[in-house]
């Protein structure tokens, strides 16, 4: 199987809430590795930039305003599948659909402050990563 790179983000609400170290035990305890790590306060443009995707989207202008909110922890997570298993990990984007022992269903407050992203394909994954990291700041 191959070795992958997800990138992650701990959104505000749980910064928030003081919970990115029971965040972080699922995503290791889940079998990813966080090989790079930073907590930062997300500018608006950046905010934009990184969900670009939605722009068009009725919930656009609040998805901004939430992932600017307060501080988030970008990350990037390693392992066999890595893009696949941590988006199983995260369970569904909408929390009450989210299956039992996932982040969402542990922690998350709403669809819009769903306490975590990660990416959903290599593509992005790379994109992703670039946005936030160098490539010194991966330590494997
Ligand atoms: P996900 O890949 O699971 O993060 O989900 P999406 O890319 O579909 O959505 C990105 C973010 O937009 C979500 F995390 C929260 C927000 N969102 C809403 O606020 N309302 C919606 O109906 C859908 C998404």
């Amino acid at each position: 199987m191959a070795i992958e790179r997800t990138f992650s983000i701990l959104k505000p609400d749980v910064t928030r809430r003081n919970l990115t170290g029971a965040v972080n035990a699922l995503i290791e305890s889940g079998g990813l590795r966080i090989v790079a790590q930073k907590r930062l306060q997300m500018s608006r443009s950046q905010a934009e930039t990184f969900y670009a995707v939605h722009k068009a989207r009725p919930f656009f202008g609040e998805l901004v305003e939430t992932m600017t909110s307060g501080p988030v922890v970008v990350q990037v997570l390693e392992g066999e599948n890595a893009i696949k298993k941590y988006r199983e990990i995260l369970g569904a984007t909408d929390p009450s659909k989210a299956a039992e022992g996932t982040i969402r269903k542990k922690y998350a407050v709403s669809v819009g402050e769903n306490s975590a992203h990660g990416s959903d394909a290599p593509e992005t994954a790379t994109v992703e990563i670039a946005q936030f990291f160098s490539g010194n700041e991966i330590v494997p």
